[in-house]
């Protein structure tokens, strides 16, 4: 098992953290390929609730060497805030490397994340205003600042001077806002190099010759398939690549080296911010999923959009990702239901789709089909195998496991650690 990629199949928050920390146990790396702190994990050890965001959730786990990866970008103060924490409660976070490639963020992303957004007023994305946008702008403008530039004052005095030729443009001129002093900026910066120094190494390196010893590395794949800016709900989407691709292009290891990239699915669907959402509740259902799942954003506190399950996405998601297998999460949330509805095709204005529209259009205009199958009221949170599942919800995993076209390898049935249920 050389090198695992893990991908959200949905809008995020599928549980994520959960799986990686998990996994945890048995691999030696843990990368972040892409995002920053806009990411939120909960993961749950033995009762005690840990809340991540930039940091790879590998980092609960001793023996794993948790990094970030060159596709990230990183907002200097949230690190070390995130460190301090941790630290605080008593988790070791020493053995945390970070890529000198990684894009800061910068103060004046935050800033130009938060206007743009109420510049574009109705037509806003509902960001988490961590300025994660207007980095990746940067990075892909050819105006961004790395990792290594904290280390040479005048490299970087020379791009912060650059970047803010063009930010003070913008925010002066078209936001109405004060422009940001190119000192101030620098010596912000400079100030973090160096406690950032012993952490910084050539990752893709790290990564590399860990795969040459048969050591196991883990691509923690930020945010999810649908917030992928080339195959989510575009402009509705995060700025970066969480699909399997993107854990090549953002750790530098090649696909040639992955045997296995999971798909992490949740038992319904959820949804942060603004965007096209077919199967979403406005009704007491998707209150009961809400309430029962606690789908609150574990990074700004929004209350997240709530539907049923969706087989298109999932079956498209599997498809460009290329999932080997799907860890199916929070089955136990649809505990206490009469029947469990499943998406199973469109109405797309009188035309049915059965597979993920071509267009943005279509997929706003989508009336979900549903199929219904019966429910359980059994307590399932302490299933450890499939047999231990009542057969109504062996029978729900089985049909969504026939709809997406992949193998499902184990069942999240509660936020702990311990509550899995193993397939074999
Ligand atoms: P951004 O900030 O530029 O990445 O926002 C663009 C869109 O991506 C969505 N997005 C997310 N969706 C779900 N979960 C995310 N992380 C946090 C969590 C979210 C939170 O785990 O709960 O705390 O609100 C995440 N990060 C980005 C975002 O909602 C926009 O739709
Ligand atoms: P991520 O961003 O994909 O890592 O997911 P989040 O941590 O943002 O959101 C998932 C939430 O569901 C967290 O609060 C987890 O503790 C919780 N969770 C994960 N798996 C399960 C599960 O199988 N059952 C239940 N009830 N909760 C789960
Ligand atoms: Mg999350």
């Amino acid at each position: 098992m050389p090198a695992v990629v893990i991908v959200g199949a949905q809008w995020g928050d599928e549980g994520k953290g959960k799986a990686t920390d998990l996994l945890g146990e048995r691999v030696d790396y843990v990368v972040k390929p892409n995002g920053g702190n806009n990411a939120g994990h909960t993961v749950v050890v033995k009762g005690e609730k840990f809340e991540l965001k930039l940091l790879p959730a590998g980092i609960l786990s001793p023996q794993v060497t948790p990094v970030i990866g060159n596709g990230v970008v990183v907002n200097l103060e949230a690190l070390f805030e995130e460190i301090g924490v941790l630290e605080s409660r008593g988790v070791d976070t020493s053995r945390l490397r970070i890529s000198a490639n990684a894009h800061i963020v910068a103060p004046y992303h935050q800033t130009l994340d938060k206007v743009t957004e109420r510049f574009l007023g109705k037509r806003a994305i509902g960001t988490t205003g961590r300025g994660i946008g207007p980095a990746y702008m940067d990075k892909i403008g050819r105006l961004g600042i790395r990792v290594q530039d904290l280390f040479d004052a005048s490299i970087l005095r020379q791009k912060v001077e650059g970047a803010l030729r063009q930010k003070n443009e913008l925010l002066v001129k078209l936001y109405n806002r004060r422009g940001v002093e190119v000192e101030e900026i620098t010596q912000t910066l400079l100030a973090y190099a160096e406690r950032l120094r012993p952490m910084v190494v050539d990752t893709t390196e790290l990564l590399n010759a860990a795969l040459d010893r048969d050591e196991v590395v883990l691509m923690e794949g930020g945010q999810a398939t649908y917030l992928d800016v080339d195959h989510g709900t575009y402009p509705f989407v995060t700025s970066s690549n969480p699909t399997a691709g993107g854990a090549c292009t953002g750790t530098g290891i090649g696909p040639t080296r992955i045997d296995r990239v999971i798909g992490i699915v949740k038992a319904y669907t959820t949804r942060v911010g603004a965007g096209p959402f077919p199967t979403e509740l406005f009704d007491k259902w998707g209150e009961f999923l809400q309430t029962t799942g606690h789908e609150v954003g574990v990074n700004t506190g929004r209350p997240r959009r709530c539907g049923w399950y969706d087989a298109l996405m999932i079956r498209h998601a599997v498809r460009i990702n290329g999932f080997t297998d799907i860890v199916l999460t929070k089955l136990d949330v649809l505990t206490g239901l009469d029947e469990v509805p499943i998406c199973t095709a469109y109405d797309v204005d009188g035309v049915i789709h059965r597979e993920m529209p071509m267009t943005q259009t279509e997929f706003h205009h989508a009336v979900p089909v549903l199929e219904t199958l019966p429910g359980w009221t059994e307590d399932i949170s302490s299933c450890r195998t499939l047999e231990d599942l009542p057969e109504n919800a062996r029978r729900y995993v089985a049909r969504l496991e026939e709809l997406a076209g992949c193998r499902i390898s184990a069942i999240g049935v509660g936020p702990d650690r311990e509550a899995t249920v193993a397939v074999h």
